[in-house]
């Protein structure tokens, strides 16, 4: 596993108190890592999501940078438009950043995403991902995993999460990556790292969602963390659709620690828990299989 170094995290103040995000969010907290590290030279594009509130309805924002709200299908295209647009302008040196919800991402934008990746358009993607339409009264997206409660799968969802992340790395786009607040080291880290690459770039923050998944509001990190350490979320790059580098992974956490913490599991049965350990497990082996067979290759 390669971790990331610490090292000390700057404050642009690029993002202002006063927001409209539930208290303690993660999304927000995230937001304020990934504006500081882009810096003051960025363009967000948001689409209906609860990053919408969080910006907060003109004429005030929440954000020092220009923001254009685009429609909840169009963020990757939108943001590539835009960059184009500033390339004929003189204005290269300008990221361009899209701050997507999952649903926006898996579900409705994955046709536009799909084809700016395959065009390896100059943008970074962030996939804001509280596995659900939260901004709507938590209903599920394909994000949300099998057997949480949502108020449009009451008795649970029956399908599985989709893995957008080997959705995008089939793309074979220069830099796919997950990330979340409970490791902020190696969060910051990514968003330097994508932001001196050029091409698509795609990185999904786990945003556990305090509303959405029923826990209590200084739980977030907590729950951040629990995520990586049952092995839920490991945090791993992908470059050029074949390079696997896995930063944080399981530490032997039996999955109930994670679970049991949420409202939106509070129905499962002990079979359904052993279900979803085992896929945990599995999808692990998968990825430290596909890890090493990047390692064999470069031998
Ligand atoms: C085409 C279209 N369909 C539906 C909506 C209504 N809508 C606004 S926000 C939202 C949920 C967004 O979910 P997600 O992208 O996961 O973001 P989150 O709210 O969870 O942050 C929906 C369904 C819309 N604005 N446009
Ligand atoms: S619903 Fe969830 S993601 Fe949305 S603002 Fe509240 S805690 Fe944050
Ligand atoms: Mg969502």
């Amino acid at each position: 596993m390669t971790k990331v170094k610490s090292y000390e995290i700057q404050e642009e103040k690029i993002f202002l108190p006063g927001h409209s995000a539930c208290p303690g969010c993660a999304m927000a907290l995230s937001l304020r890592y990934i504006l500081n590290t882009m810096g003051p030279n960025t363009v967000g594009l948001i689409p209906p999501s609860c990053m919408g509130p969080i910006m907060g309805a003109q004429p005030y924002s929440s954000m020092l940078i220009p923001i254009f709200h685009n429609s909840f299908e169009s963020s990757a295209s939108s943001a590539a438009g835009i960059k184009r647009a500033l390339k004929a302008r003189g204005k290269d040196d300008v990221n361009v950043i899209a701050l997507a919800g999952d649903g926006g991402t898996y579900d409705i934008g994955l046709q536009a995403l799909s084809s700016v990746a395959e065009h390896n358009e100059d943008i970074i993607y962030f996939c804001m991902d509280n596995e659900g339409y939260m901004n709507t009264g938590t209903q599920k997206s394909s994000s949300t995993p099998r057997y949480a409660y949502t108020t449009s799968t009451p008795g649970g969802k029956k399908t599985k999460k989709k893995n957008i992340v080997e959705i995008m790395a089939a793309h074979r786009i220069p830099y796919v990556a997950t990330a979340t607040i409970g490791y902020l080291d190696d969060l910051v880290y990514k968003v330097r790292k994508a932001k001196e690459i050029k091409g698509t770039r795609f990185i999904l923050l786990l945003i556990p969602c305090i509303e959405g998944w029923g826990f209590p509001e200084n739980d977030v990190a907590t729950m951040a963390r629990l995520a990586v350490q049952t092995g839920v979320f490991p945090l791993y790059e992908v470059e050029d659709g074949e390079k696997y580098t896995i930063n944080h992974g399981p530490q032997g956490l039996p999955i109930e620690n994670y679970l049991s913490r949420q409202r939106r599991y509070r129905h499962l049965t002990k079979e359904q828990i052993a279900e979803i350990q085992c896929e945990v497990d599995r999808n692990w082996r998968r990825l430290e299989k596909l890890a090493s067979l990047f390692s064999f290759k470069e031998s």
